[in-house]
């Protein structure tokens, strides 16, 4: 049975910004690693700007209260100017309602012994129960990044059970794969992350994603004239696509921080809009590609305040690209049958 913990609305000093209406931003998982980042840069103003007051709701499982009342009194500790109210809840209909931004960090790890498809039913019914509150409370143009694994056939479920809430509203996060894949160019090419171009990550959030650099560019310069092909293919690859793991390996727990980041520049570029390429995993229906329709799919993507759109053009007829985007793309139609049965 879900409960309220405590709805404190603070009487904060008045906002530099007080014509402003606050946005409400939820976040779930709210008492877990990600979040204990991820929060205090939503509520500092990080997310939407040092003029735009937030309501942050809060939202873990009963059991986790005792946590999640503590991250909600770090958060009144911070004394953030642009943090209007924080709610701390482990009440789904609370938490959604009137929704602005969600974050869907919350998330069933995968246990000793536990197989893939039992974390993916395991999950994929959490998600059925999120989209239907998200869809019974949340604002109608609200903005949805589930970060929570398996992240794209969540969204999927999530998407599909807030019927009232267009589909193109609910996203997945490849963007921590892409910011990995930045990184590890600049560092082979001796480079400045901010001098490479059109960097795409194509697929599932999972080791079978395809970190692609054939149209990027270093300080203008075609990458792959730059870097090794075998080092590209047999290094590079695999160390984006393994690199949750070597994490795990280093840190002995997953990464929180580099993910919650990733999830803050998802969002906010959505809603301000970059020049940048971004990888966005988005729903398939009429991308461009071939890419079967009724998945949840990483694509390069423009990004426009508010909008996101598939870059069109990417030639992918290449032996390699195809086999790597089959790759992921047969995982993803396997997850999806998987959970079938939660997409009635
Ligand atoms: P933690 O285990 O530290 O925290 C998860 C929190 O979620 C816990 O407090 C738990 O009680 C809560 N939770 C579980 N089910 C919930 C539900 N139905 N409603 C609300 N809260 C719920 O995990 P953390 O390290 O924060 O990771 C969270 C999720 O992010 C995991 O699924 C993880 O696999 C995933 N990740 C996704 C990444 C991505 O790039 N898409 C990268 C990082 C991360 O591995």
């Amino acid at each position: 049975m879900l409960s309220k913990i405590s709805a404190k609305s603070l009487a904060r000093r008045s906002f530099s910004s007080a014509t402003k209406a606050p946005k409400r931003v939820v976040v779930t998982g709210g008492a877990g690693q990600i979040s204990y980042s991820l929060l205090f840069r939503i509520a500092s103003g990080q997310f939407l700007g040092a003029d735009q007051p937030v309501i942050l709701n809060v939202l873990d499982l009963d059991f986790m209260k005792d946590p999640l009342s503590g991250v909600q009194m770090e958060l009144h500790d911070c004394a953030f100017d642009t943090l209007a109210e924080v709610n701390a809840t482990t009440n789904q209909t609370e938490a959604f309602k009137d929704a602005d931004y969600i974050f869907l960090v919350g998330a069933k790890p995968r246990g000793p012994g536990m197989e893939r498809a039992d974390l993916l039913m395991d999950n994929g019914k959490i998600f059925v129960d999120t989209g239907k509150a998200i869809n019974d409370n949340a604002s109608r143009d609200a903005k949805t990044i589930v970060v929570g694994n398996p992240a794209n056939t969540n969204a999927l479920i999530c998407a599909h059970h807030a019927k009232d809430i267009p589909k193109e509203n609910f996203t997945a996060m490849t963007r921590l794969d892409h910011n990995r894949a930045l990184t590890q160019l600049a560092l082979q090419t001796d480079s400045a992350v901010t001098d490479i171009e059109n960097m795409v990550i194509w697929g599932n959030h999972s080791p079978t994603m395809y970190p692609d650099i054939r149209g990027t560019t270093v300080a203008g310069k075609a990458a792959l004239d730059l870097v090794d092909r075998t080092w590209y293919e047999d290094s590079y690859i695999p160390k984006v696509q393994q690199r949750g793991a070597e994490i795990i390996q280093a840190r002995k727990l997953s990464s929180a921080a580099s993910a919650g980041n990733a999830a803050l520049d998802h969002m906010r570029d959505w809603v301000f809009g970059s020049s940048e390429v971004l990888s966005m995993a988005v729903p398939s229906e009429g991308n461009p590609y071939g890419v079967p329709e009724g998945l949840v799919f990483s694509f390069p993507c423009k990004v426009t305040p508010g909008k996101y759109e598939i870059i069109p053009g990417y030639d992918n007829s290449d032996a390699f690209s195809q086999e790597k985007i089959k790759a992921t793309t047969d995982e993803l139609l396997q997850e999806r049958d998987m959970v079938s049965g939660l997409l009635n």
